[in-house]
Parts: C-alpha cells; structure tokens; sequence
C-alpha cells in the first residue's frame, strides 16, 4: 500500500494531519504551480517566501528518508494547478491512496474535493478544533470575537487562575493604546539572510513576477521552522514588554514597531499557535512582560486569529460577495505606488512594497479606514490585501478586510464600521505633522481627506447608522451641524471622490 500526500505551500508543519501514518513506500507531493502564484498578483517576496519556504521544508523531509516528489515552477510537463499536478502524480506513481489536509481557502478547497478517491483530512493546525465554532456559534443572534476568545483561553488554560482570568479581567485592550514617546525607539526585529537556496529562488521571481506589485531587495523573511522560533524568540525577549503599550501606535518610518512579525511563518505552518501562547504567558509568569503586553499578545492569536477562522468557515461563500454599503469605486493607483501626498497612506503603502507587511493598526486604520471612507469596491480592496501581504491568505484576509475594515458584512465582525477622521491619526502617530495635508482643516483646498470623507461617510449612511448605539453619536453630531458647515464638508468630499475616480493621482 502507497499513499501521495500532499503538503500545499502553507501547509509546512511536520505534524501535519496528510503526514499522520507516513510510511515507507509513501510520496508527498509539493508543486509549486502558477495558479497559486498569480490567482491575485501576490507582492514578489511572497511568492519567493512561500516558494523558498517549500523547498526547504521538502528538503528537511528528504533529508529524514521521506521520498518528496518536488515539483518545481519551471519543471517541464508542469500542469501550473494543484489538481493537475495531483493527477500527473497519480497517473505516474499509481498510487493506492491520495491523501491531503484541507486547504485554508474556500477556492482550493472545492477544486481539492473534486480530485476522484481523495482522503481529505482536518487541518488540526488550530486552537479550535474542527466543528468548535460552528458549535459555539449555533443559536447565537450576534458572533462576538471576545466570548469566543474567553472560551480558548478557558478550554486551553492560558493565562487562566483555575476558572478566573489572570489579573481579573479577560482584556487589557484599554491599556493598549499610547502614541509612540518621542524618546522610545523600537528595537530593530532580527531578520534572516537569503542562504543560497532562497538567493535561487529570489533570481526566479525576480526574472518571472517582475510585473507583480512589490519589490524583492528587503527579503529576510524566515523560511524554516527554526528561524521562525528565532525570529519569536526574538521578539519574546526584545519587543512583547512594549508590544502592550503600543500595539495601536503607528510612527513613520517605523514599519514594526513592537509586533512580532510571526504572521506570515504562522500561517505558513512553521510555527504552532498555542505554543506562541504558552511561550508569551511563561514571559508573563516570569515577570519579563507585563500583563496588557500578553494578554493583548494572546488575544490577536486565540481570538482574533481563531475567530476570524471560524467566520470565513462557517460564511463561505456567501461571505465573499458582502457588500452592505453598496461600496463601488475602483481602487485608486497609490494604493500599488504609495505615491500620494497623504503621509499617512504613503508610508503605510510604501513599507507595503518594501516588505510586504505593515501593522495591525497600519491596515486598519489608515488602508483600510480609506478605502472604507472613500467606499472603495470589496472585491478590489480584498484582492489587494490577499496580493500584498506575505502573510494572506484569503481565510484570514477576507474577515478582516470585507468584515472588520470595510463593513460589507454588515456587522457580523464587528459591532460598528471602523471609521475615523484624521484626528485619530493624527492621536496615534506623527503621521500629520510631516503630511502635506493640514490635518486640522476639513473643508479648505489643503484639508486632510480623512475629514470630509469621514463626515460624508456618515451622511451617506445616516440612516442605516442612526439605530446602532455604538454609532449614534457621530450620526447626532452630524445632524446638529450647521447647513453651510454640512455643505462645505461635502463639497470637499465630493472633491476628494472625484479625484479618487480619476485615479487619485492628484491626492
Ligand atoms: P502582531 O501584531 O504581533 O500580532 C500577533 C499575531 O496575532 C499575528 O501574527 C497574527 O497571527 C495574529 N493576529 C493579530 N491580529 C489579527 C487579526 N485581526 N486577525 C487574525 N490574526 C490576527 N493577518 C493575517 O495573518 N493575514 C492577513 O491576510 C491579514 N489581513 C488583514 C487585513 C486587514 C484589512 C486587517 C485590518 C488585518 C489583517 N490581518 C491579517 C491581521 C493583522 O493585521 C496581521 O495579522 C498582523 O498585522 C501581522 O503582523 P504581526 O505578526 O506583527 O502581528
Ligand atoms: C500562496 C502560494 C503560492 C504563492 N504558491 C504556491 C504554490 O506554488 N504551491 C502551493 O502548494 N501553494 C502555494 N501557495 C499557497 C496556496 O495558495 C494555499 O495553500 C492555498 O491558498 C490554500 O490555503
Ligand atoms: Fe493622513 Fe490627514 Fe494626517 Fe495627512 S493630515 S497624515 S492625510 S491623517
């Protein structure tokens, strides 16, 4: 009896549910393939880090006896599908059974169910067990992250006094919302230098995804498990203490300030998620971090993380064409660029390109909150989240753009849309003082555009908005305004938008 497994690109876990029972005589199958590469245009040193990523993970497999059937992007009679290659590797080694682990994305999923006689097995890579959220969810009116969130903590024992929450209370979140000190830097992260075997892979995509968005030059992601445990040591030992404090802060030219950076090896496989968690609360224990900076750590990983999860699998695929605020305008060019006179927009974006990644708040509440204001299409603002980030993956993505940063699911993540003016910008970061914008202006030639976009938000759905509790303030606020002060915002708005459908190049 021989069985093909298969690992796909962010499946690199040794523990694996395809390897469980790996026997002599059994193939594992990685492909890389052109369909995963260009179904959005992924930023180039995503394609490099999950490509060098898999070829080190099939090295290490070889290296313990394991026969890996490693098909490259290059290698003749590539089909470019996982399917395809799946087929090719049955119709060459005939094999007895084809075993895979469910792929995280709803598209792969459905082709993976279509391949005759495959044994597809759960994705055991989680906090919550298969079938878990779907069986907290069931009945409930409203899904909220936290009281999912309380049950991990509670069925793991993290950061738990026998049935109590260490310190008393469950969320810390008020206590993580400073603006960055002047006089604090944040440590730089460590980083990991190309060996040859990603130099090679880094030359492939430079020549071949030349036209993908991004740039290659920054790429020290870590590409194996044991640099990722680096790369969280790290971070354990250098940044969670002020990770607490300054989790929403944002600083220009700061592109990590206090994260951890451990997203895009977490979601390839490299690393495992309850033992981050573990490993952050003995930080704790020891007195080496503070209680806001873990307990804020873990919740991003057993709430939001999990939580997010759970919606994508319990939403697809009606998720995925939400669209309650009837948003439509196309994507604005800067958003590939960076290049626009919002200093904001411009350095979020630009360490977009330089390293495929930007913080949680950075998405948020500048990207995001834009693209919100501005009503920008779901489909293209959740195209390019999943293209630009190295750490995407449309389970993760999708919640987050479509649901927490856009609204289109009309509530379902979150209790209210996350819209602000600049002048939370301009509380959480020194964004503003450099910006060609006058962040205290919101009707003039020279006002911010968060301003009159933000009022104009809330004129443009009032109505909707008036019922929420969580909303009304605003919606009051706006109604009590003076007309003349109501029109000149608009008008501003109207400005602003119009430019946004020229292509934006005059913002
Ligand atoms: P840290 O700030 O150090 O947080 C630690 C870990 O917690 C992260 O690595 C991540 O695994 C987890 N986490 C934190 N916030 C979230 C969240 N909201 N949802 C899920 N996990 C979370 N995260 C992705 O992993 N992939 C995505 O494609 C993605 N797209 C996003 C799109 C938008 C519009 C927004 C607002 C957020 C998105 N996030 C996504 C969540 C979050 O921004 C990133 O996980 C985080 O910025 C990664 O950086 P870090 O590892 O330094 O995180
Ligand atoms: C993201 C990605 C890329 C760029 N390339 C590959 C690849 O060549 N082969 C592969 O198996 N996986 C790749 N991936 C990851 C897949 O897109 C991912 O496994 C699916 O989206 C399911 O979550
Ligand atoms: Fe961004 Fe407005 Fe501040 Fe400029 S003034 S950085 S556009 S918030």
């Amino acid at each position: 009896m021989s069985a093909l497994r298969l690992v796909l690109g962010d499946q690199l876990s040794e523990g694996l549910s395809a390897l469980a029972g790996l026997a002599q005589g059994d193939i594992v199958l990685l492909a890389e393939v052109m369909d995963e590469c260009q179904y959005v245009p992924h930023h180039q040193q995503k394609i490099a880090l999950v490509l060098a990523a898999m070829r080190h993970f099939a090295g290490d497999l070889a290296k313990r006896g394991v026969h890996v059937r490693y098909v490259r992007l290059d290698d003749p009679g590539n089909t470019q599908s996982i399917p395809g290659e799946m087929a090719r590797a049955v119709a060459a080694l005939k094999p007895d059974r084809v075993i895979a682990t469910a792929p995280g994305e709803y598209r792969l999923a459905q082709a993976l169910a279509a391949v005759p006689g495959i044994e597809i097995r759960d994705d055991e890579r989680f906090a919550a067990a298969p079938g878990v959220f779907a069986a907290w969810a069931a009945g409930k009116k409203t899904l909220r992250m936290e009281y999912f969130y309380r049950e991990m903590r509670k069925r793991h024992d993290v950061l738990m006094d026998g049935d109590q929450p260490v310190g008393g209370q469950w969320n810390y979140d008020a206590q993580n919302r400073n603006r960055l000190p002047k006089n604090i830097t944040p440590p730089t992260p460590r980083r990991f230098a190309p060996d040859a075997q990603t130099v090679e892979v880094l030359a492939m995509v430079g020549q071949r995804f030349a036209h993908h968005p991004g740039r290659l030059g920054a790429f020290d992601y870590p590409v194996t498990a044991a640099q990722a445990e680096a790369g969280f040591a790290d971070f354990i030992e250098n940044r969670l203490a002020g990770f607490g404090d300054y989790q929403d802060a944002m600083a220009a030219g700061t592109p990590f300030m206090f994260h951890s950076l451990i997203s895009a090896p977490l979601n390839l496989g490299l690393l495992d998620p309850l033992a981050l968690c573990r490993t952050a609360e003995a930080a704790y224990r020891a007195g080496r971090a503070g209680l806001n900076a873990v307990e804020g750590f873990i919740r991003q990983i057993l709430g939001w993380r999990e939580f997010v999860r759970g919606i994508y699998g319990l939403l697809m695929p009606d998720y995925a064409t939400g669209n309650v605020l009837g948003a439509s305008r196309a994507l604005p060019e800067f958003y590939w660029t960076g290049q626009t006179k919002m200093r904001c927009m411009a350095d979020a974006i630009g360490q977009t390109m330089e390293y495929s990644y930007a913080h949680h708040i950075q998405r948020l509440m500048i990207t995001g909150n834009f693209a919100l204001l501005a009503g920008l299409d779901p489909d293209a603002v959740d195209a390019w989240y999943l293209a630009v980030y190295a750490d995407a993956y449309e389970w993760v993505e999708m919640p987050n753009t479509r649901g927490m940063a856009l609204y289109a699911d009309g509530g379902v993540m979150g209790s209210k849309p996350y819209a602000a003016s600049g002048a939370y910008i301009n509380r959480m970061s020194d964004y503003c003082g450099g910006c060609a914008y006058d962040v205290k202006d919101a009707t003039g030639a020279n006002a911010c555009p968060f301003n009159a976009l933000y009022w104009d938000f809330i004129a443009r759905h009032a109505e909707r908005f008036a019922s929420n509790p969580r909303m009304a303030m605003p919606v009051r606020s706006w109604q009590g305004m003076a007309q003349a002060r109501q029109m000149a915002l608009r008008g501003r708005a109207d400005d602003i938008l119009r430019m946004i459908e020229q292509g934006g190049n005059k913002l």
